[in-house]
């Protein structure tokens, strides 16, 4: 089981009834865990009573010379700094990143040389939408931004758990966010691209399409983060000793496979746990199952780059891993959390400036807008240009430069020298330049009159839309098709919900015309004229599918119990061992979360109580209430609906003989029995049974549970 208790959740001292006193070292006092040290001001003064105010009497005034109350106060009140624009809600972890294999053939970055070398990470996971008190689970992209502290400056690869992006120039990015965000007179929907103004803009955005399939797609509803592709989504360059440069994309490839969850359950998860993705890397890095993915380039030339339908610097297209494969070279592990939420996560500054020798930009227009917008953004969220002084974003490699000053300087040029060049010589001069180590841009030809316009290729919008509709399992989809139908369905406007119809004829006419039947629209809408023809013999790419990538096992999922008094305790045995077998996680799920008692006597603690724990929590749910058990959770609407809900999205259901009755209750008839619910009889039927969970979801049942 993961339950863990987390460090801070000791008991608090209550008013009254402890005695504060100064302990012998005066520094430490007696509290009720032994020697704690002693509370202080900010400014280091001890504190005798933080309980009440300085008054003039007791039933006086308050004093306002209460230097301790007044200073507590003020530092309350500024607790908040500005969250995030965009991906305000997010996630991260330490770790480290493990070269595996040398790139030292196409770049000189230092941190991509000599295999076995680790340098430390930190990786935050986001959604772009919503805002930080948002819940986890919201149809959205996931940023996967990381931070690598090399050894010769700080590198981020600031990216998402999709390959495309919305908008192929920066300067849309404004619109598109404020599209997305709450309406701006209302202040709602919060964290929903489902409203008018998102496929408004989308809808009249026709480079945004196939960002809008893969946003539409299980993509955007992750199972957890650990289950996640990243990527770098732009082509850079890396560029090698001799000056030689090599367009790259970067992934980061979950090594445990992909998985997602359906919208219906996504709908319940915010409800019944709204962290239910930081829940998840929280445990499991608790538990020492680390979350690992490995680095993947797509390293091409010019020569591809020339000859590719697309072009390499247009963000809204991929190059599929079946025309340049992906190259692994290294992992990425987190097996760290922090230490304080606010301190590292909330502070921590990625930058996609932030490069280090040997990588370079491309001319990608959103990638060179970006450069910008990092940078600007961390003054204005952390108050000013010193916050490379929080730990969190300082390098771990020496540095040494003039910058000096400002808000919260932490660190200033030692000695006399604060610019260069300067005649004092040695350590007194202070750093100097190093142009053979220093970084140096890729020297490309540019040669250009000044315009606004877009490259020609950028023009085409449908084709790789098109492909990943195309690349994805039928029941994926399905998915698709009810993503843009629920959507458009909450658009109010007629028109819009027409005009993007229109573009999905251009993807997959059985696509547009399933979610115009499924709008109830009068006929299919016109598709717009397409500024480039579609190329619609692109072939499938297996590589853009979910299901097509799953795990090889049910490791680090989770199992749901449903045990009441008198469970069968071999079985119960069985189940727990077969799960750690596999390295799966078991929950039990029982009336109350004091436990049950077992056939053997035993009495065992829940990890949740029924009411409180729907089985949208978990990947499979086995069933093990004793007869007597059964006969009142078949009473118990919130039972019911466990079982009702792991049937209708699809789960594996194991269950004992004395569950039937409640399976029944829950709507599960004899022709609803499938390949997906098998029975645990005996002992022995639990391995078959984990081992058939190992493809996450009995799919063929889904078409079953839905009429409309
Ligand atoms: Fe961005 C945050 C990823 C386009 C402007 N972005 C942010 C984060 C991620 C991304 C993962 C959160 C970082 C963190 O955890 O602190 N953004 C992307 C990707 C993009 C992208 C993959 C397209 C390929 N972003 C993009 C554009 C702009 C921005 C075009 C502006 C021109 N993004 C920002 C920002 C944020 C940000 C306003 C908000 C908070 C922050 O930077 O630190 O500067």
């Amino acid at each position: 089981m993961t339950a863990k208790t987390p460090d801070n959740a000791r008991t608090r001292a209550t008013i009254g009834t402890e005695r504060i006193t100064r302990g012998t070292g005066g520094e430490t006092h007696q509290g009720a865990g032994g020697d704690v040290p002693i509370l202080t001001t900010q400014q280091g003064a001890p504190v005798a009573d933080d309980q009440n105010s300085l008054k003039a009497g007791a039933r006086g005034p308050v004093l306002l010379e209460d230097f301790h109350f007044r200073e507590k106060i003020f530092h309350f009140d500024h607790e908040r700094i500005p969250e995030r624009v965009v991906h305000a809600r997010g996630y991260g972890a330490h770790g480290f990143f493990e070269l595996t294999d040398s790139l030292s053939d196409v770049t000189r970055a230092d941190v991509l040389q000599r295999p076995g070398e680790r340098v430390p990470a930190f990786v935050r996971f986001s959604t772009v939408a919503g805002s930080k008190g948002s819940f986890d689970l919201a149809r959205d992209v996931r940023g996967f931004a990381v931070k690598l502290y090399t050894k010769e400056g700080n590198w981020d690869i600031v990216g998402n758990n999709i390959p495309v992006f919305f908008i192929q120039d920066a300067i849309k990015f404004p619109d598109v966010i404020h599209s997305v965000k709450p309406e701006p007179d209302r202040d709602f929907p919060q964290a929903q691209s489902a409203h008018d103004n998102f496929w408004d803009f989308i809808s009249l955005s026709p480079e945004s399409v196939n960002m809008a399939l893969w946003v539409m797609s299980d993509r955007a509803l992750p199972r957890s983060f650990r289950f996640m592709e990243g990527f770098g989504v732009h082509t850079f360059r890396l560029v090698n000793a001799a000056g030689r440069s090599t367009f790259v994309k970067f992934h980061w490839k979950p090594k445990m496979g992909l998985q997602s969850v359906v919208w219906n359950e996504a709908v319940k998860i915010n409800g019944a746990d709204p962290d239910f993705h930081r829940r998840d890397l929280w445990d499991a890095i608790g538990a020492g199952s680390f979350p690992e993915w490995e680095l993947g380039v797509q390293l091409f030339d010019d020569d591809f780059a020339d000859s590719f339908d697309f072009d390499v610097l247009d963000p809204t297209k991929l190059i599929p891993e079946e025309l340049v494969p992906v190259r692994r070279v290294g992992r990425l592990v987190l097996d760290r959390v922090v230490d304080n939420f606010f301190a590292e996560t909330e502070q921590v500054a990625f930058c996609t400036q932030n490069i280090v020798p040997g990588v370079d930009f491309t001319n990608d227009p959103l990638l060179q807008g970006r450069n910008f917008s990092y940078l600007d953004t961390q003054v204005k969220r952390l108050g000013g240009p010193n916050f490379t002084h929080i730990p969190i974003n300082a390098p771990k490699c020496p540095f040494h430069h003039f910058q000096q000053d400002g808000h919260m300087a932490m660190h200033n040029p030692k000695g006399r020298a604060n610019y260069e060049p300067n005649s004092w010589g040695g350590a007194q001069g202070g750093p100097r330049e190093d142009a053979a180590r220093g970084f140096t841009s890729f020297p490309a030809h540019e040669d250009g009159v000044k315009t606004r316009v877009r490259s020609e290729l950028f023009a085409d919008h449908y084709s790789q839309a098109r492909q990943f509709y195309l690349s994805q399992t039928a029941t994926e989809q399905v998915h698709i098709q009810q993503a843009f139908t629920f959507e458009l369905s909450k658009v109010e406007t007629l028109a819009i919900r027409q005009r993007m119809v229109g573009h999905l004829v251009h993807v997959d006419l059985e696509l547009a015309t399933a979610v115009a039947e499924g709008l109830g629209l009068d006929g299919l809408p016109e598709a717009p004229a397409p500024a480039r023809p579609v190329l619609d013999g692109l072939p499938p790419s297996p590589a853009l599918s979910i299901l097509k990538n799953g795990p090889a096992d049910f490791a680090g999922r989770k199992f749901g119990v449903l045990v009441t008094d008198g469970v069968d305790a071999a079985l119960l045995d069985a189940v727990m061992k077969a799960a750690d077998d596999e390295g799966a996680n078991v929950e039990l799920v029982a009336p109350q979360v004091g436990g049950v008692v077992t056939s053997a006597g035993v009495r065992i603690p829940a990890g949740q109580k029924i009411k409180g724990a729907p089985s949208v929590l978990y990947d499979a749910v086995i069933l093990l209430p004793s007869a007597e058990g059964t006969a009142v959770l078949c009473e118990e609407a919130t039972a019911r609906d466990f079982v009702a809900d792991a049937f209708a999205h699809a789960k594996f259901i194991g269950y004992a003989a004395a569950a039937q009755p409640l399976m029944k209750r829950a709507g599960i008839r004899t022709q609803d029995m499938d390949g997906g619910i098998l029975p645990l009889a005996k002992a022995g039927d639990v391995a078959g049974f984990v081992t058939a969970c190992r493809a996450l979801r009995f799919w063929e049942r889904e078409s079953r549970v839905h009429a409309v």
